[in-house]
């Protein structure tokens, strides 16, 4: 049986201002993922610092933070087997116009940084991002009636 991970996801200003909250939301939902946490932030110039700290000597990383910073964001804690990878596959490459048809960036954008969504990219990463963006108490453990479905016994 795989295992059952927690990732950390954010809906960039990009999905706020194009009205792509719901489309991308019904994405995760029809996979089954289960959303644990979900809030609004606004993020502040020291969260994108350390969110974004493997690219602070990028020359893009002043804009990319202006960017970020342009409207809150939807952040949202997502729960399923091997949540992490599942949920980066149905996101997408970094670059829209190089991800795989099928996935949130290539049917739905063009560029980067406007590539709608943010997705923790390994265990240590979800960990990290996941303490970044949400307290212990704002992240909810309860069952659905689908649950037997789609964590029900299986590989
Ligand atoms: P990902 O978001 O797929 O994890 P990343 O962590 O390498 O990719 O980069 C974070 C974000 O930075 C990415 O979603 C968009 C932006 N970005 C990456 N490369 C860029 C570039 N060459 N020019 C502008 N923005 C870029
Ligand atoms: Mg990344």
């Amino acid at each position: 049986m795989a295992d059952k991970q927690k990732t950390l996801v954010l809906l960039k200003p990009d999905a706020l201002q194009r009205d792509l909250l719901g489309e991308i939301v019904g994405r995760f939902e029809r996979k089954g993922l289960k959303f644990v946490a979900m809030k609004f932030i606004r993020l502040s110039d020291e969260m994108l610092d350390e969110h974004y700290a493997h690219l602070s000597d990028k020359p893009f990383f002043a804009s990319l933070k202006a960017f970020m910073m342009q409207t809150p964001v939807v952040g949202m804690v997502l729960e399923g087997y091997d949540a992490i990878s599942e949920v980066r596959k149905i996101v997408g490459s970094t670059n829209p116009r190089e991800a795989d048809a099928g996935t949130i960036r290539a049917d739905l954008s063009m560029n980067v940084p406007s590539n709608l969504i943010h997705a923790s990219d390994s265990v240590e990463a979800a960990d990290t991002e996941i303490k970044r963006f949400f307290r212990e108490e704002e992240i909810f453990d309860y069952e659905k009636i689908t649950d037997r479905y789609i964590f029900g016994e299986g590989i």
